[in-house]
């Protein structure tokens, strides 16, 4: 029986290496993480730990902790992979979108994602590590110090919050809703501030909220945590049932991806299905495309009682409801193909 290794052309052995570089790499950027944490501040104008916007929007912005810990990160990557490739959220603010997305196993890296959770001492803001081998995410590491959780996974190897298998709570307690009105749900809306951009964005989030009766789906919650990867690790975790957004970038979410997949969950990218729990005629024979900027992941859902395939069923569903209420915006995806 192929093992999901073959496909990939990764040994085991490889990807756990792979993973424990990643590893050790957010753990040695953690202490300046904090350091830069309590000491950045949004209004900290003129002082090295100012957050600087970029393009005149305040809204997106980067701080010198951004680019000190990319530069660490692909530093000592270069030196123990010369020959892999790298994508980083400040390398490609500064050099711009033309980088050519290759089967190259490739480094995608967030140093701080959720950076304006980072300026303004909110805590879901961490240090995001991906990494894609012939496109696919395989390994996915992300590191909140300030919250002192470190999550990680790789293809296979499965996933983990400070060393615990996620999801953290198994069924009966881990339940499986069968509708939206039951289910916690993430989402974000990023740093654009157009008036059609934020018309759109509100518009789904009324969708969503909005009681049955009137056509919407009536979620028991919605959250923004303001980081696409602490959302992602989040429904790994099991602490919400599903996470939503279009617009972020591969940074943002290549090692969350993993971390869900790893964890059970199942992720759509606007074009197809992955996790263990789908039957392999309904799974995407494409690597899971992180560069379109649109994703949908749903938690682990443990079958009901007697019927056996209902967990991935009731994914579905939920995924299509989901699907019906949000936007359909495209936007310009990263890299060149
Ligand atoms: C953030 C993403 C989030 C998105 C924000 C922002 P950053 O990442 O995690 O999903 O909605 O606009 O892009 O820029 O803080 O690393």
């Amino acid at each position: 029986m192929p093992s999901p290794f073959d496909r990939l052309c990764v040994a085991r052995e490889q990807l756990q290496a792979y993973l424990d570089t990643a590893i050790a790499l957010a753990k040695e950027v953690g202490p300046v993480f904090k350091d830069g944490f309590w000491r950045t501040g949004q209004f900290a104008a003129g002082n090295d730990f100012a957050a600087i916007d970029k393009m005149g929007n305040e809204a997106d912005c980067v701080t010198a902790v951004d680019c000190h810990i990319e530069k660490v990160i692909f530093s000592r990557l270069r030196e123990i992979y010369p020959e892999h490739k790298f994508v980083g959220e400040e390398t490609t603010a500064e050099i711009g979108n033309e980088y050519k997305v290759t089967d190259d196993p490739t480094w995608v890296v967030d140093p701080v994602d959720g950076t304006n959770n980072f300026v303004h001492h909110f805590p879901y803001t961490g240090i995001s590590i991906g990494l894609t081998v012939n496109k696919e995410p395989v390994v996915g590491v992300l590191y909140l110090p300030i919250l002192d959780e470190l999550y990680t996974a790789a293809k296979g190897l499965g996933a983990q919050l400070n060393g615990q298998s996620l999801p953290l709570l198994n069924s009966p307690a881990l339940t499986t809703p069968t509708a939206l009105s039951q289910c916690a749900m993430l989402s974000e809306h990023g740093s654009l501030r157009s008036e059609s951009y934020i018309k759109s964005r509100f518009d789904t989030f009324q969708r969503l909220l909005l009681e049955k009766e009137k056509g919407g789906a009536s979620v028991r919650n919605l959250r923004i945590t303001g980081s696409a990867a602490s959302d992602l690790a989040l429904v790994a975790k099991g602490a919400a049932e599903i996470y939503w957004e279009a617009g972020p970038h591969a940074w943002d979410y290549a090692a969350g991806v993993v971390l869900v997949l790893e964890s059970g969950g199942a992720v759509f990218d606007g074009a197809g299905w992955w996790g263990s729990s789908i039957p392999e005629d309904e799974r995407s024979l494409q690597p899971l495309n992180i560069w379109k900027r649109k994703i949908l992941a749903i938690r682990h859902m443990p079958d009901l009682p007697g019927k056996p395939g209902s967990g991935h069923e009731i994914q579905k569903q939920l995924a299509a409801d989901v699907l019906n209420l949000v936007e359909d915006a495209s936007y310009e995806p990263d890299g060149s193909h």
